[in-house]
């Protein structure tokens, strides 16, 4: 049946936004009405499509607000969202501020519409971890008729940190199987100065602290591969120190900087291995991707990236801060044509498991049950 559904997230890069739009593009492929309700057009929402509506949360900068109020404001839009176009559903990805303003917005409404909220990671893992916006992050999730997480590793989390009593589905992450596939084309390693027999590493990530860069640098000096180059891809607050370090580490010829982008398949296809060290890591949509596109991944064992790739069968999983170990399963992977093949083959049999169709399908599934349909 067809659905009119309230979608709340952030706009701007990251998983949860990846997800969130592409999961409504699906959504509104299959034939139900999709609202975006957020402060900007989401960054892949990129086309056309006659069933999705994007409705601008515009914030008051009145000057006496030293703190514009946009969780106000968005409440506010969803309670007219809700009254103008009936919305059957809202789903709200991200606990904060996004679960909570769906409850606002509702009780503005003065309706009973249903919410579905979609955790992600540093909703719980950072977040949760402040006092101050515990009990929000509880009051949001409380308010929700059905709450999911993207990962196993982050159900138990939630559990632990926020509230015990919670009831809490796993739902993984998908990608997009017909963008994330292996790609024939490999001229843009001209374009990066590669030449066919450099042994290619890639790093994607917002360049933050979490994703810990500084290791994957310390494991890529480490690594005894001739023709070693590192490719990191993305862009966020930690870019200039680690610019720095590139140089400090003697690495500018061998380190390329190629700022953030928004097709990342094209990419993996001219990668060899992929790396994502990171401290902590809900699900790690990237290895996914690395995955579809049959790149292997070297992964630390952070939070669901172990749900994503297994030790020994896509790729290595090695223990957090660990750069020896990240340095020698780099090695092996390169070194090692065999264990590239079977690692790739693997990979993208067991990226299948992800597809897209199915997880569509048990959101459509939930919608349904909280609907009452
Ligand atoms: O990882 C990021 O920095 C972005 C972050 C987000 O909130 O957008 O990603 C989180 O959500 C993704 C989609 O569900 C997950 O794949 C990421 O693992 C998760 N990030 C963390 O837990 C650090």
């Amino acid at each position: 049946m067809r659905l009119r559904i309230g979608v709340l997230c952030y706009p701007s890069v990251g998983g949860s936004g990846i997800l969130a739009t592409e999961l409504g593009m699906k959504l509104a492929d299959r034939g139900h009405d999709v609202h975006f309700i957020t402060s900007s057009i989401p960054f892949r929402l990129n086309a056309y499509h006659p069933n999705i509506t994007f409705h601008q949360v515009e914030i008051n900068q009145y000057s006496v607000f030293r703190y514009p109020p946009y969780d106000i404001t968005l409440a506010s839009k969803i309670a007219s969202v809700i009254q103008a176009f009936g919305l059957d559903v809202i789903h709200a990805h991200y606990a904060v501020p996004h679960a909570v303003c769906a409850a606002l917005g509702r009780e503005m409404a003065g309706t009973k519409t249903p919410i579905v909220s979609t955790l992600h990671g540093t909703d719980i893992t950072v977040l949760g971890e402040d006092e101050e916006l515990k009990p929000a992050i509880l009051y949001g999730l409380r308010q929700s008729n059905a709450i999911t997480a993207v990962s196993d590793s982050l159900k138990q989390e939630t559990l632990e940190r926020i509230g015990s009593d919670l009831s809490i589905d796993v739902i993984h992450n998908f990608i997009d199987e017909a963008v994330y596939q292996p790609q024939a084309d490999t001229s843009l390693r001209e374009r990066y100065g590669l030449s066919d027999h450099d042994r290619v590493v890639i790093h994607i990530s917002n360049f933050r602290q979490v994703k810990r860069i500084d290791l994957v640098l310390e494991s890529f000096q480490q690594m005894d591969v001739p023709h070693k180059k590192l490719l990191l891809v993305g862009d966020g607050p930690l870019m200039g120190a680690m610019r720095r370090l590139v140089s400090e580490m003697g690495l500018e010829e061998q380190v390329i900087f190629a700022g953030k982008q928004e097709q990342v398949a094209a990419l993996l296809s001219i990668s060899d291995v992929h790396v994502l060290l990171s401290d902590k890591e809900a699900f790690g949509l990237v290895a996914l991707e690395a995955m579809a596109t049959g790149v292997p991944s070297v992964v630390s064992d952070a939070g669901g990236l172990p749900e994503v790739i297994t030790d020994g069968v896509e790729g290595f999983v090695v223990k957090r801060g660990d750069a020896l170990t990240a340095t020698r399963a780099l090695e092996s992977i390169l070194l090692d044509g065999e264990l590239h093949a079977r690692f790739r083959a693997n990979g993208l049999e067991r990226a299948k498991q992800f597809a897209s169709a199915d997880i569509v399908t048990a959101y459509e599934a939930l919608y349904e049950q909280v609907v009452g349909r």
